[in-house]
């Protein structure tokens, strides 16, 4: 093919997949996963090759946009590129000099290419720099935190070399991370015995060797169980437990677990008492080169938090924690005394003033990370701990990723200034003063990414072709608004600039980027060792009982709660991915809105059948008066008590013209659900609810 190999990287979704561009002419002609990238052999996913359909699309803001009429209404004057950064600059000063820079709050997509955003954040002495963490993992980076006393992003899945994997509440292979598909292949190639734990067959439940089908919601019951096996039947690995778990606290682990036998399990989960025996006994053998994957999106229990910390615990009896084949320990260029990328953020101290979500302060047990952002919207409600005053949105949309959008818009009044960053249309940018609208992944630069992990990397995302409409790329917009706000050492004029800053001291230069987009730390993966190593809790040790979560009145160790059944004509709303959509962002993408264009309600096949109900006929779901309508897909790979909708549809934005009016958003189903949240792991519980299900 004639034309140019552009390297970069995808931003479809939160995995940034490493990709390579072929452009001719200035447009893309045909885009791949990065050959060079050994986890990725060339493969994307469907979202990822729709990056290509953003690039023209027509739907999307073209120009800077400042509200004309009332929030919402819809009426937008087109501005300059000057002075929208402009405005934005003297209101977010104004802000600042008038209520401080705490009255900032900035909610983020996050990632890997973040540090500019959140240093310019901090720079404007906002410590109010959050993410969807709260309806996302926060249960499991808290589950992580309060055994390791680290993040989650701290332990790496090595399914490569795993002999036994389990995979609960969790759909890799639709919820997607091209790497991790690619990984987690391997392993199965190479004998790993692969258990999926879901309410429904999904994508990786027809991978699996083991299947079990679980009652919506009563994990928990099946792991307490898997625990009490592991101890009673001392298939636990005593060597590992002598190490790192305080001998105090194992004998309250066994206390604790002694009633969930296998048969209470049974009865809870659905799942057969030999199953569950089977499993314990498969895992003790391929110990320790074993996963039990703590979930992704874990924002869905009230016990979620406790399902998380009892699937780390497995991992630790099994001995997998820092090990080959199991949890390895992350690794970053300085455990191979090397120089990471230069950080934006530490030029700056970190504001002393307390979260307005009481992260840190008035939830001392959690410390550092993205925030908790539903109660960051309290704060904003009631301005208590103090009134926040602008608000910068950055790819991100909480009135579809968080529950009652109503309630959130109330709150949004609030506020002096709403500013979004943004390369589609979403309900937040509706609501915005100011609509900043943001070049599309293969239109832009962005600073470098450092990825952690057994072979830390560098990965450049390059421009492929030059933006179609006056839009910017994101290091533009925030260098732009700081050489405004004065903050001169975030002020650069090239993003050759910006890079060439970043890799200061680590010995690399951008012509070592040239010939696969990306550098590798090191050629083979690096497992750091146990021997020497020490948790950085305050025993050094993993902690089963946490001194932290104790001192909040917050039990470490907390008895399962029986869900009970759920009345006739009525199922637990159970929520997840699909492979072609990412969250809300892409139902109004061309190719993406071509290949699945609604959603649906999957029920069981039986049930749906005895009320009534055909395959395709449009249903009315209700939770507490609350609902909408959507059509039936029934199925007998469903557990009967629960239904399930893939998340993100029912757009209504009369600008987007293909998503427009197509599907049910489930944040209609969730009344009350903004204060449905556990102060022990931070997250939403966005699945603890009921709902009818009617024939029209
Ligand atoms: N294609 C695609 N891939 C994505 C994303 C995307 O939007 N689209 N988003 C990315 C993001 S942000 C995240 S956090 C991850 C999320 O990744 P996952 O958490 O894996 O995704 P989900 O589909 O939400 O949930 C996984 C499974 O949990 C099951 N489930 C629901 N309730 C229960 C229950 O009570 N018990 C059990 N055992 N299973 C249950 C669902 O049926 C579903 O199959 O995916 C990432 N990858
Ligand atoms: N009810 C309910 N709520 C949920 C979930 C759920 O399953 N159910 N899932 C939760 C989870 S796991 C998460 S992570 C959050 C996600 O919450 P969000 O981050 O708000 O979700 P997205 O739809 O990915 O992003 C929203 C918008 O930001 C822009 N955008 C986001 N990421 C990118 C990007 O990388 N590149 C570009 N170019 N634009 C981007 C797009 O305009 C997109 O429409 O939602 C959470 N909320
Ligand atoms: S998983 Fe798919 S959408 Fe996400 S970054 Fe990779 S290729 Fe893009
Ligand atoms: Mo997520």
């Amino acid at each position: 093919m004639s034309g140019k190999v552009v390297y970069s990287v995808c931003a479809m979704c939160g995995a940034r997949c490493p990709i390579q561009v072929q452009v001719e002419g200035g447009e893309c002609k045909f885009i791949q996963g990065n050959l060079h990238a050994s986890g990725i052999k060339g493969a994307l996913c469907a979202r990822g090759v729709s990056g290509l359909s953003l690039v023209e699309d027509r739907d999307r803001p073209q120009f800077p946009m400042l509200r004309q009429g009332g929030r919402g209404e819809g009426k937008w004057k087109r501005i300059s590129w000057d002075e929208a950064l402009d405005l934005a600059a003297s209101k977010l000063e104004a802000a600042r000099i008038q209520h401080g820079g705490k009255s900032i709050l900035w909610s983020d997509c996050g990632g890997p290419h973040a540090d500019l955003r959140h240093a310019l954040c901090r720079a404007l002495g906002s410590p109010n720099y959050t993410a969807a963490e709260s309806a996302c993992a926060a249960n499991v980076h808290h589950a992580a935190l309060s055994l390791f006393g680290f993040d989650r992003d701290r332990l790496v899945y090595d399914y490569r070399r795993a002999k036994a994997v389990v995979l609960q509440t969790f759909n890799p292979f639709e919820a997607i991370d091209v790497k991790e598909v690619n990984e987690l292949l391997d392993g199965i190639q190479s004998g790993a015995r692969l258990t999926v734990i879901d309410v429904r067959a999904s994508v990786t439940a027809g991978k699996a060797d083991r299947f079990l089908m679980i009652r919506p919601g009563t994990d928990y019951a099946l792991n307490l169980a898997v625990i009490n096996l592991l101890l009673t039947r001392e298939l636990y690995d005593a060597k590992f437990a002598a190490a790192w778990i305080k001998p105090e606290d194992l004998e309250a682990l066994k206390a604790f677990a002694a009633p969930y036998t296998p048969e209470y399990a049974q009865a809870e989960t659905g799942i057969k008492a030999e199953e569950i025996i089977a499993l314990a006994e498969e895992l003790a053998k391929a110990a320790p080169a074993v996963i039990w994957h703590p979930g992704g999106n874990a924002s869905r229990y009230n016990d979620s938090f406790h399902l998380a910390r009892s699937a780390y615990i497995i991992n630790a009896l099994l001995g997998s924690i820092g090990s080959k084949g199991g949890l390895p320990l992350l690794v970053r260029p300085r455990h191979l005394g090397r120089q990471g990328l230069k950080r934006f953020l530490d030029l700056f101290p970190q504001p002393e003033e307390k979260r307005a979500d009481g992260v840190g302060s008035t939830l001392p047990q959690f410390a550092g990370g993205p925030g908790l952002l539903h109660l960051a919207f309290k704060a904003m409600a009631s301005g208590n701990p103090y009134p926040l005053k602008a608000y910068v949105v950055y790819n991100h949309d909480p009135l579809k990723s968080y529950p009652e959008p109503d309630k959130l818009k109330k709150a949004l009044e609030k506020m002096d200034f709403l500013l979004c960053v943004t390369p589609t249309w979403t309900e937040i940018a509706w609501q915005a003063d100011l609509v900043l609208p943001l070049s599309p992944h293969l239109e832009r630069e962005s600073a470098l990414a450092q990825r952690n992990g057994l072979k830390p990397t560098f990965q450049m995302r390059a421009r492929c072709v030059d933006p179609r409409f006056d839009t910017k790329p994101d290091w533009e917009i925030f260098t732009g608004l700081a050489s405004r706000l004065g903050v001169s050492e975030l002020t650069f004029d090239s993003i050759k600039d910006i890079w060439a800053w970043q890799l200061q001291g680590t010995g690399y230069s951008l012509a070592d980027f040239e010939e696969k987009g990306f550098v590798e730390l090191v050629d083979k993966p690096v497992f750091r060792s146990m021997e020497v190593y020490k948790f950085p809790t305050a025993s050094e040790k993993i902690e089963l009982v946490n001194p932290k979560w104790e001192a909040q009145g917050l039990v470490s160790l907390a008895p399962y709660v029986q869900k009970a059944p759920v009345p006739k004509g009525s199922f637990r709303l159970t929520l997840g991915r699909c492979p072609v959509h990412t969250v809300s962002y892409t139902q109004n993408n061309r190719l993406l809105n071509e290949m699945m264009p609604d959603n649906e309600l999957w029920m069981n096949y039986d049930i749906g059948r005895r009320m009534g109900i055909h395959d395709g006929a449009e249903v009315e779901v209700k939770s507490n008066g609350h609902g909408g309508r959507v059509k039936a897909r029934l199925s007998e790979f469903i557990h009967p008590e629960a239904v399930f909708m893939v998340r993100g549809f029912g757009h209504d934005l009369d600008v987007e013209t293909r998503a427009r009016g197509r599907g049910l958003a489930e944040t209609q189903l969730m009344p009350g659900g903004l204060d449905k949240f556990d102060k022990a792991g931070g997250g939403l519980a966005l699945q603890e609810y009921v709902v009818r299900v009617m024939r029209l």
